[in-house]
């Protein structure tokens, strides 16, 4: 009866241990930057000079909303995986329902706190109806909830970007799979830029993204009784050329060997090895075309920061 000696670990927990178990590169998973801690550190991330990603978003669906609502054609209600604030949405709602009146909107989220925000910001614009549920989950809730109208899925920020690149196509199937035909689905992605710039914005002079990165090593000393030294690991920062994507990770400075009292397990890491914890791809506007494609979608429009290449992407589920 394993049940009765060993307590139910949480996922956070589960994923430590087979993260750091693993023989070659040791991992843990982005998912868990986002304690809120973790999030009121991307929001700084966000204002850094050197992080151009949000705010090229922002500029985009704050000058296009008008077109990109033109666009979508009539939508009565819009879903959004992963929320945050609601911040850019609100661009987007107020463009289609100027166009078209009334809207549901419902933002899918893992954190309360972030759905208690968004909603607040947004209901004046929209009838609110939050959902507290992982990517996967919320789009189970998206077949069985939506009105009968056509829906707009938005999927900002490059949040697609933390995914393996080769998961993306069953991804973007399974996204296609809950959908109608009719229906939308808007992607903001960041493109591929130069390396010194790409290399920057995830390395600021400020330490902000040190200071996130460092944060989950943080969180597992609070969550699961670890005895991580925080000042012994150092935050590094890759581009990694074939991936074409941004790594993000945590070097260890010395041989030191760890304790997680959740785990009633130690792990040792030497000098010079690193913990993995984000993989940020970059794309181009081919890859998005062909990512469409072969998900059935068909491309409707997509607007370009000039400034800071980023792209919002929009597409139609094809009838
Ligand atoms: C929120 C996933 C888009 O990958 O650029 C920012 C998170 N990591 N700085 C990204 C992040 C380091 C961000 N996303």
């Amino acid at each position: 009866m394993p049940s009765l000696s060993r307590p139910v670990l949480s996922g956070f927990a589960r994923d430590i241990l087979s993260g750091l178990s693993k023989t070659g590169q040791k991992e843990i998973h982005s998912k868990y930057f986002y304690d809120d801690l973790g999030s009121a550190l991307f929001e700084a991330i966000t204002f850094l000079p050197e992080y151009g990603l949000t705010r090229a978003d922002e500029r985009l669906l704050q000058t296009y909303a008008s077109p990109l609502a033109s666009a979508a054609g009539q939508v009565t209600s819009v879903f959004e995986l992963g929320s945050g604030s609601g911040k850019k949405t609100r661009y987007i709602l107020e463009a289609l329902r100027e166009q078209y009146g009334a809207l549901i909107y419902s933002p899918i989220d893992v954190s309360a706190a972030a759905l208690a925000v968004c909603e607040k910001e947004t209901s004046d614009l929209a009838d609110v109806r939050p959902v507290r549920a992982d990517w996967i989950e919320g789009l189970g809730n998206l077949s069985q909830t939506r009105s009968s109208g056509p829906v707009l899925l938005l999927f900002l920020g490059s949040s697609i970007g933390n995914l393996e690149r080769s998961y993306i196509p069953s991804f973007l199937d399974s996204v296609r799979a809950t959908l109608k035909p009719g229906d939308l689905f808007l992607l903001g992605a960041d493109l591929v830029k130069d390396v010194e710039t790409m290399l920057a914005a995830y390395d600021d002079p400020t330490g902000v993204t040190a200071a996130f990165n460092l944060n989950i090593l943080g969180r597992a000393n609070r969550e699961l009784g670890a005895d991580f030294d925080l000042r012994s690991f150092t935050h590094e920062i890759r581009w990694n050329t074939k991936e074409r994507r941004i790594e993000m990770h945590l070097l260890s400075g010395r041989n030191q060997t760890v304790f997680i009292a959740a785990l009633d397990k130690t792990f040792d890491f030497e000098a010079g090895e690193t913990i993995w914890t984000e993989s940020s791809h970059k794309f181009s506007e081919a890859e998005l075309l062909d990512f469409a494609g072969s998900a059935g979608f068909a491309p409707v429009h997509v607007w370009v920061d000039h400034e800071w290449r980023f792209a919002e992407a929009l597409w139609k589920v094809e009838a």
